[in-house]
């Protein structure tokens, strides 16, 4: 880590188990608790039913972002024990009910393709529950790939079931 350089990273985060509105709530505040990390912005929850299996419960997610001095697998190594902290069990059932999943959408405009971690979120761009919730609070981004959010949001809009909840 260099301690002089701060990084910004955009974090999704989801739950569709035990509380998930409150799940996700303590995560942000968790978040903006980490060492050398302040909250830039915060996005509304939003509901969406399951991506995978679908018997299990809808999902809650939101979108975070995040000014850090921690490098970006000290980032990834924090979410993972607050995952953990969060009862977040393993279970192998790909795609299935979690407590808490938090994922680095965005790093600067890093892209990596590491064992631990890929950089964009590999899943971003086809996911309307974690693009609308970004693009609420960075409206203008570019991906690192030169794609506006805004024209990726535009192409999943048809297809779109995530619903922001007023009251979040
Ligand atoms: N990993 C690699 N890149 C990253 C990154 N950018 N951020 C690695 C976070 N982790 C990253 O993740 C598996 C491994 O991915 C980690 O060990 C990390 O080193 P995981 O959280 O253990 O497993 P997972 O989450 O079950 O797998 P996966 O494929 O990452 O699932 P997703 O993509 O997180 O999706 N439906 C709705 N409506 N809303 C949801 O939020 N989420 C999922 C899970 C399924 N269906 C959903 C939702
Ligand atoms: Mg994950």
């Amino acid at each position: 880590m260099n301690a002089g350089v701060t990084h910004l990273a955009h974090i999704g985060l989801g739950s569709n188990l035990d509380d998930p509105r409150a799940q996700v709530s303590t995560a942000i505040a968790e978040i903006g608790a980490l060492p050398g990390t302040d909250i830039v912005a915060r996005s509304s929850l939003y509901s969406s039913p399951p991506m995978g299996p679908q018997d299990q419960p809808h999902y809650i997610n939101a979108a975070l972002a995040v000014a850090t001095r921690l490098s970006c697998h000290a980032l990834l190594d924090a979410l993972q024990m607050l995952e953990r902290a969060h009862g977040r069990a393993r279970d192998g059932v790909h795609w299935g009910p979690r407590t808490l999943d938090l994922d680095i959408l965005l790093y600067d405009d890093e892209q990596v393709a590491g064992p631990r971690l890929h950089l964009p979120h590999p899943g971003l761009k086809e996911r309307d529950f974690v693009v609308l919730p970004l693009l609420e609070i960075a409206p203008t981004l570019t991906l690192p790939d030169g794609e506006s959010l805004a024209s990726v949001a535009a192409r999943l809009a048809p297809s779109a079931t995530a619903v922001r909840l007023d009251d979040a």
